[in-house]
C-alpha cells in the first residue's frame, strides 16, 4: 500500500513537471521580443521598411525601441494616411524612456513614428503588422534575422525543459 501511494507521489509530480515544462515552452514561444532596427535600434540611418519585412510578429510579442533619448522618441499613430504623411500630431501615444518595451495585444497594422520633427519625414517610422496565427505556424520567411533565430533559441530550450522530466524520473 506505501508502495503505491509513493508511486503514485511519484506519478503526480512527473505529470507536474511535464505540465510546467510544457507551460514555460509555450510561454518562450509567445514571449518573442523584436528589437526595431535591429541592433542599430531606433535611428534615422536605419531601413524600418526592409527591417519590419523581416520580421513575423505575432499577437503576444513585444517590439522595443532602444534609442538615444536626447534625440528621438516614439510616438504611434491611428492610421495608414497619418502614418504616410507623418502626421506627428495624431499621436494616439507617445514615449520617451530610450528603451520602450511595447506589447502587440492584438493582431492588425500599428503604426510608428519618432516624435522629433523631420525626423519621420527622414524614414524614421515602422509599421507593424501583427499575425493572427500561432507561434510555430509561421515559417514564412526563412531568411533567418536576428529575431527568428531566438525564437528557435527559444523553442530548443524548451524542448530541454520537456526532456528534463524525463532524466529526473530515472533517478526515481
Ligand atoms: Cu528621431
Amino acid at each position: 500500500m506505501e508502495w503505491l501511494m509513493m508511486m503514485m507521489m511519484k506519478r503526480g509530480v512527473f505529470v507536474m513537471m511535464i505540465v510546467g515544462a510544457a507551460l514555460m515552452a509555450e510561454m518562450g514561444l509567445a514571449d518573442q521580443r523584436h528589437m526595431v532596427g535591429g541592433s542599430q535600434g531606433w535611428q534615422e540611418s536605419v531601413d524600418f521598411d526592409s527591417w519590419a519585412s523581416s520580421q513575423t510578429f505575432k499577437v503576444g510579442d513585444q517590439i522595443v525601441f532602444k534609442y538615444d533619448s536626447s534625440l528621438h522618441s516614439v510616438v504611434e499613430l491611428p492610421d495608414e494616411s497619418s502614418y504616410k504623411n507623418c502626421d506627428i500630431g495624431n499621436s494616439i501615444e507617445s514615449k520617451s524612456s530610450g528603451n520602450d518595451a511595447i506589447k502587440l495585444t492584438k493582431s492588425g497594422t500599428r503604426y510608428f513614428a519618432c516624435g522629433t520633427i523631420g525626423h519621420c519625414s527622414q524614414g524614421m517610422k515602422v509599421k507593424i503588422k501583427i499575425a493572427t496565427g500561432t507561434a510555430s505556424s509561421t515559417p514564412s520567411s526563412p531568411s533567418s534575422s536576428s529575431s527568428s533565430s531566438s525564437s528557435s533559441h527559444y523553442s530548443l530550450m524548451g524542448f530541454f525543459l520537456m526532456l528534463l522530466p524525463f532524466y529526473a524520473l530515472r533517478f526515481m
